[in-house]
């Protein structure tokens, strides 16, 4: 349908007045909010992903289609909601304590909200209790760990510790992220995967939730 290449083409030139305009227009030709969120402003998400990760675009530019895409989502958030939309999973993200460095993150959480998970970002400087609360209470289905500073990353393997010794690891699979965190690493220290990027960090979510 050409209003959905519309839109994508819109999120991905960051254009969020027309993307907001294409949204409502969409939805006054009587289109899901399902239809737009998937056809529309993921599709053109998805594309951001694919040029981010071949370096065709930069971090600007992944920031303003997000913003452009969060423009539309906000028209059809209440819509998805009154429909009840299945997520494709509950995921919980932020970078660990001690560590202030939230912009990757941040990208990560987008990519990951507009590839249609549903994204809880707790921030950065993250105590692992939080992370644990998160897993005990809600029905949590990826916990994603940031760490920029080879002196915080350590703290994610407490993360891991406490969450085996709560008696929680089997409830959650565990991805991490962040320069000096590598393959190896997460092997280590029993994370169920790495992501060296944003873009692979949405793959490797779809993975383990036995999307692709
Ligand atoms: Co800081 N800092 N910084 N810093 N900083 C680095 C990380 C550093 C490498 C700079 C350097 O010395 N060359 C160095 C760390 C050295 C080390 O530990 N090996 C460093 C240092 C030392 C520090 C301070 C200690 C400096 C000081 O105060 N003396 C201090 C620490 C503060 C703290 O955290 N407690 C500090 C502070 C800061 C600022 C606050 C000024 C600022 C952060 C602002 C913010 O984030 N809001 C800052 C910045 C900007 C950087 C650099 C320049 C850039 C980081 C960044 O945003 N990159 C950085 C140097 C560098 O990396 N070249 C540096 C862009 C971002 C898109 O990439 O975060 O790697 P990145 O995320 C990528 C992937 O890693 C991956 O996907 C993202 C997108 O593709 N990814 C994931 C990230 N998280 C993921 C999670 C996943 C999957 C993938 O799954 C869950």
């Amino acid at each position: 349908m050409k209003i959905f290449e519309e839109l994508a083409d819109e999120v991905q030139k960051g254009n969020s007045e027309s993307v907001e305009e294409l949204t409502k227009r969409a939805l006054s030709q009587d289109i899901s909010a399902e239809d737009i969120l998937n056809n529309g402003l993921v599709a053109g998400m998805n594309i951001v992903s694919e040029k981010f990760k071949n370096n065709e675009i930069f971090i600007p530019e992944v920031l303003i289609s997000a913003k452009s895409m969060y423009s539309g989502l906000g028209i059809i958030k209440p819509l998805l909601a009154e429909l009840n939309v299945k997520s494709k999973g509950k995921v919980v993200i932020g970078t660990v304590k001690g560590d202030l460095h939230d912009i990757g993150k941040n990208i990560v959480a987008m990519l990951l909200q507009g590839a249609g998970f549903d994204v809880v970002d707790l921030g950065a400087d993250v105590p692992k209790e939080k992370f644990l609360e998160f897993v005990k209470n809600e029905r949590v289905d990826i916990l994603g760990m940031s760490a920029l500073l080879t002196t915080t990353m350590i703290y994610m393997k407490e993360t891991i510790e406490a969450l085996k010794n709560a008696g929680l690891r089997e409830n959650v699979k565990v991805i991490i992220g962040g320069a000096p965190v590598t393959e190896s690493y997460a092997a280590q220290i029993d994370a169920d995967g790495y992501a060296p990027d944003a873009a692979s960090a949405v793959d490797l979510t779809k993975r383990l939730l036995g999307e692709t």
